[in-house]
């Protein structure tokens, strides 16, 4: 039902609108509402907004109001709209990126004292894939061609791909991304050409208005590879961590501080200021300070440090009408400019740190990567001061709250395996799908999209794989609503495993004594940045198999996305050769050969294509397909 404000399947935020439902406070969910119909013409992508001549939206089948002024027809029009969105993608995942690598080049340079590299193991194993020598020299000296390097793939002029990139792929992905000349060159060079490209009275041909998007797409892998690795360099490889999540972690006792937003640079500095200082929430009458992390810097701190999750995307906004929440620390991306309309109802502080990231009326306070410890604390004092102000009577909390395990890096991963098969620990993983013992694995990953109920989509995406024996790992704000439901718990395997997946998952715990906690439903790898880590394994597993990725019984589901680096995700996931399910439709409807390219012809090319369907059980379904014959044709060829 299009006008139900109500519009959340997640039991906390259910509780908290419930809580709320007489004070007549405007939530995202209002809003979604406000806004039906939306425009069908934004909807199928055929409105144009590239030269101020327009706007131009295709009317007819044919004539003149079929194309743009310009003539642009429907085809020019969709590829342009949709690769204009992988732009933005690759440069949101990009800036990421070259944020954490500026902090890498300012500790080899001695101007971030508060960092440190915390593994070097990682840091040599990067090293060895970059060509990095690593023998007889210090961590810092290694580091610093380590971050050379990343620098080079931003803006390399020379004729070579992306280190970061090149240095990941399979042989056979290597060889196809050069033959379709989609390999770039450097991130920064693939965003501009892009735009230009796209640019009025550019290109008009869809087909290659769309490779090179896919270059872009790449391009935004390669960051998200820079990001999620000198991040395990500098705050840890993640592994196995026991934590909860959903509202009821916001703690009525304690100073509660949200970090919301993406970049664990800050918010990891905000977890040891917060460590420091507790004597100052005590002083104040708190038991201490409660960190709690919303969206992707929240998959970051939960990873590493096993902070608490508060909640997902969609849901942000519920922390602060909790009425206990005292700030909310926020980097970048994915932050809804409301938080600080709302937090203007209650004491709480909404607080940005990055210059590229101000909300009007929100306070900020510069973040440095030269005085991150300093920074940190002035943000805890914040907090500390804004605890004195809470509203006892406007204080609300959802008790709902889930145990959970989460940190599973392909090294922790490899390292459960290995206890079964030390010398191939992956084959640990691609026997039991030879064996038929699991039907292969899914990557689940994604936004909320309220254009259907939140989080409906991607708990019903996950009961229908676990049932049918599917290995799921998941990112991002998938990985929340699996966290904010119970189903990222050992407990959960029992309910909705299926015999299969069930008795692999027992296998695996039976070899792994030495962990303290059971393992759960579905492996947490991170955030959306971490995708990459979902590439390291489907490249691991083709490796193990001999054979490239278009072959391994790998899929990728977004069930709920919504923001444009999902849309460079699923784009460089289905050049990856991965079969990738879409749950909330991009615009392309309006181009029926744009519509072809990303659901076929990408197959012919890549092995890979989008399976745009909106019903998570049918979605599911056609996943279970796609595995199911790339597991048939496995067992053909061996
Ligand atoms: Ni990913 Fe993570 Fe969530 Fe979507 Fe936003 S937080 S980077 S973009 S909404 S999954
Ligand atoms: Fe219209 Fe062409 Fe300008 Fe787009 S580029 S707004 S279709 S005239």
């Amino acid at each position: 039902d299009p006008k139900n404000p109500i519009r959340t399947t997640d039991p906390g935020a259910l509780q908290m609108l419930e809580m709320i439902k007489d004070k007549n406070i405007e939530t995202v969910y209002d809003r979604v509402v406000a806004q039906q119909p939306q425009c069908a013409f934004g909807y199928k992508g055929i409105c144009c907004r590239i030269c101020i001549a327009g706007p131009c939206r295709v009317k007819k089948e044919d004539g003149p109001g079929s194309r743009g002024i310009c003539g642009a027809s429907a085809y020019t029009i969709v590829s342009r709209n949709i690769v204009r969105m992988i732009a933005g993608g690759a440069a949101s995942h990009s800036e990421h990126a070259r944020h954490v690598l500026h902090t890498a080049h300012a500790l080899v340079d001695g101007h971030a004292d508060d960092y440190e590299i915390k593994s070097p193991a990682k840091l040599h194993k990067l090293a060895e894939k970059l060509g990095v020598a690593t023998l007889d020299r210090g961590d810092k000296d290694i580091l610093r061609d380590v971050v050379e390097i990343g620098y080079a793939d931003f803006g390399r002029y020379q004729d070579r791909p992306l280190a970061f990139l090149d240095s990941f792929m399979t042989e056979g992905r290597r060889k196809k991304f050069q033959h379709t000349n989609i390999m770039p060159r450097n991130i920064d060079g693939s965003i501009t050409e892009l735009i230009a490209q796209t640019a009025m009275g550019v290109d008009s041909d869809p087909v290659n208005i769309i490779f090179g998007g896919l270059k872009s797409a790449l391009a935004d892998l390669g960051g998200e590879y820079i990001g999620t690795n000198l991040s395990d360099v500098l705050f840890g490889i993640p592994e196995p961590i026991v934590s909860e999540a959903n509202l009821g972690v916001i703690n009525p006792k304690m100073v509660n501080i949200a970090v919301h937003g993406h970049n664990p640079v800050l918010s990891e500095m905000v977890v040891a200021a917060a460590r420091a200082m507790k004597e100052e929430a005590v002083k104040v009458g708190a038991e201490g300070v409660n960190i709690v992390g919303i969206c992707c810097t929240g998959n970051e701190l939960l990873m590493r440090e096993g902070v608490y999750l508060a909640t997902s995307s969609a849901s942000q906004e519920m922390a602060i009408l909790t009425g206990a929440l005292d700030a909310m620390v926020v980097d970048i991306q994915c932050i809804y400019p409301a938080v600080q309309t709302i937090a203007e109802c209650y004491h709480t502080k909404v607080i940005t740190t990055e210059a590229i990231m101000k909300v009007p009326s929100a306070q900020h306070i510069a973040f440095n990567t030269t005085t991150a410890m300093e920074d940190a604390k002035k943000l805890i004092k914040i907090a500390i001061e804004a605890y004195k102000h809470r509203d006892p009577k406007k204080i609300s909390i959802p008790n709902e709250k889930h145990k959970l395990v989460a940190g599973f890096s392909v090294e922790a991963l490899t390292e459960i395996f290995s206890k079964i098969n030390p010398e191939r620990p992956i084959s640990v993983l691609t026997d039991a799908i030879q064996s038929g013992q699991l039907k292969g694995v899914c990557l689940m990953a994604g936004c909320n999209n309220l254009k259907r109920a939140q989080d409906e989509s991607h708990i019903t995406v996950l009961k229908e794989l676990v049932k049918n024996d599917v290995f799921v790992i998941s990112t991002g704000c998938s990985s929340g609503a699996f966290a904010k439901f119970g189903l990222m718990s050992p407990l959960a395997v029992d309910t909705y495993a299926g015999e299969g997946l069930k008795s692999f998952i027992q296998t695996l715990e039976a070899a792994n004594p030495q962990l303290a906690t059971g393992l759960p439903l579905v492996f947490h790898v991170g955030s959306c940045v971490d995708n990459s880590r979902a590439v390291d394994l489907a490249v691991a597993m083709a490796n193990e198999l001999g054979v490239d990725i278009p072959k391994v019984p790998f899929v990728a589901s977004a069930p709920e996305a919504m923001h444009e680096k999902a849309v460079a995700i699923g784009s460089w996931c289905v050049t990856m050769g991965l079969p990738t399910h879409v749950g909330s439709l991009p615009p392309v409807e309006g181009s029926d050969l744009v519509y072809g390219i990303t659901t076929q012809i990408a197959h012919d090319v890549f092995g890979g294509n989008f399976i745009f369907e909106v019903d998570p059980v049918i979605g599911a379904s056609k996943l279970l397909d796609a595995l199911e014959y790339r597991t048939w044709k496995l067992g053909i060829h061996r």
